[in-house]
Parts: C-alpha cells; sequence; structure tokens
C-alpha cells in the first residue's frame, strides 16, 4: 500500500507519519518510510537545491517544478517502486498534490505541464493520501518556532491560501483518493481520523 501525507506548512504530517509508523510496526508490518522532495541521497540533494534561500538567482518557476520531477523520478524508481513490489507500506511524506498545490495553485503553472510530466513520469499514484488540513496560520504557528525559514517558507500567507485551495480542489475531484483530515486537533486524534480511514479500505 502507498500512503501519501499532503498539507501547507507545519499542519502535523511528519507527527502523523511516525505515529502511523510505530502503529505498522507494531503490526509487525513491513514500512518504509519516505519524503519529497527527497528520498534517495541524490533526491536529497536536490531537496537542498529547491529549498535554499542562497541562491544567487532567482529559481524560475519551472526549474522549481521540473527539479521536483526530478527528484520525484529518481525516488520513484529507487524507492517507492522496489518498496511496493517487495509489498512493503509506504508512508511518504508530500507527493504530486503537492506539484499542483503549489505549483500550480501557488505559484499559477499551467496545469497542462503538470500533465505532461505526471502522464510521462509518475508511474504509481498512492492509494489513500491524508490531506492535514488546517487555517494556514495554524500551520505556520506550530512550525516557524522551529527557526530559520526555507525558500518555500518564506512565502506570504496569501500564497498559502492559493496552496490550500489547490489541495481543496484535488480533495473535491478524487474524493475516494484523498482523505481530509481536520489537523486542528490534537496528534493522536488526527492519528485516529487517519486509522478509521485505513480501517474503511
Ligand atoms: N513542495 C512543493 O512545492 N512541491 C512538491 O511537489 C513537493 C514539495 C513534493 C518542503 O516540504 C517544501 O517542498 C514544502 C512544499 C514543497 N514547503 N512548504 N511549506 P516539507 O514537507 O519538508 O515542509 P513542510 O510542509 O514545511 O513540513 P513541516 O513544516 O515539517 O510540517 P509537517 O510535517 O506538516 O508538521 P510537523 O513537523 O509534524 O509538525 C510541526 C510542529 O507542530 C511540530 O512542532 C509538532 O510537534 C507540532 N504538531 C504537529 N501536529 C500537531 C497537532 N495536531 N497539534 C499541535 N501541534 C502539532
Amino acid at each position: 500500500m502507498f500512503i501519501s501525507f499532503e498539507g501547507t506548512e507545519g499542519v502535523g504530517k511528519t507527527t502523523l507519519i511516525r505515529k502511523l509508523h510505530e502503529h505498522f510496526q507494531h503490526l509487525a508490518k513491513d514500512v518504509v518510510l519516505t519524503r519529497e522532495p527527497g528520498g534517495t541521497p541524490m533526491a536529497e540533494q536536490i531537496r537542498s537545491l529547491l529549498l535554499s534561500v542562497n541562491h544567487e538567482e532567482t529559481m524560475s518557476n519551472d526549474t522549481e517544478l521540473l527539479l521536483m520531477y526530478a527528484a520525484r523520478a529518481q525516488h520513484l524508481e529507487a524507492v517507492i517502486l522496489p518498496a511496493l513490489a517487495a509489498d512493503k507500506i509506504v508512508l511518504c511524506d508530500r507527493f504530486t498534490d503537492s506539484s499542483f498545490a503549489y505549483q500550480c495553485a501557488g505559484r499559477g503553472l499551467d496545469r497542462e505541464k503538470l500533465k505532461v510530466l505526471n502522464d510521462g513520469f509518475v508511474a504509481r499514484m498512492p492509494d489513500i493520501t491524508f490531506w492535514l488540513d488546517a487555517p494556514i496560520e495554524t500551520g505556520m504557528l506550530r512550525a516557524r518556532e522551529r527557526g530559520a525559514l526555507d525558500r518555500f517558507e518564506q512565502e506570504k500567507a496569501t500564497f498559502f491560501e492559493k496552496v490550500r485551495s489547490g489541495f481543496a480542489e484535488i480533495h473535491e475531484n478524487e474524493p475516494a483518493r484523498m482523505k481530509r483530515l481536520d489537523a486542528t486537533q490534537t496528534p493522536e486524534q488526527v492519528f485516529q481520523q487517519a486509522l478509521l480511514h485505513l480501517q474503511q479500505i
């Protein structure tokens, strides 16, 4: 099973993934915990490039999109597809929905570009996606206690509102795959919401 986790910054994806990881391990399931952009040494290098604020030039929106998919192609081939072929459970922090929400809804890139990349380079979509949804300010407050902000975190709240509406659009179009979790609840309550959906499938 391939499970992805989506949402704007600081909504609690990592926290939920850790809890589910523990839960599956107790059930003696073979679980792979991974993230995007990243998940392999090469893809992690691309992640550093994407998140860095120390570039001498502005990264174009097209470059950002293509780097996300370069990292994803490597991640799919080296980690996700082999794990699924070996019947493991893959828990992935962000996947293609983030590209739609951030690069298309947020940055305003043409959706046709994303479709070409998804059709050409994404051999497998998640079986279920948890969209952790909370008001932008809630996530920002939680995340920003960590200190230095990366290239995405430096964006304004209006950008993240667009990103949130991008996730809402996917949820509306694909309710069977994407499940909305109320991320304003406690970590334990968010975990219980996710478990309920997993039991249903
Ligand atoms: N990006 C993109 O643009 N396009 C793409 O295709 C992909 C990604 C794949 C890096 O992602 C950036 O890449 C991301 C979008 C872009 N940028 N942004 N923004 P990332 O996932 O690494 O970055 P992030 O979203 O900023 O992750 P995060 O800040 O680590 O958030 P999180 O994992 O959702 O939250 P958390 O670490 O679990 O929790 C944050 C804090 O809140 C922490 O102190 C927790 O203890 C606390 N927390 C968690 N849950 C709760 C609840 N329920 N109540 C109270 N407090 C809580």
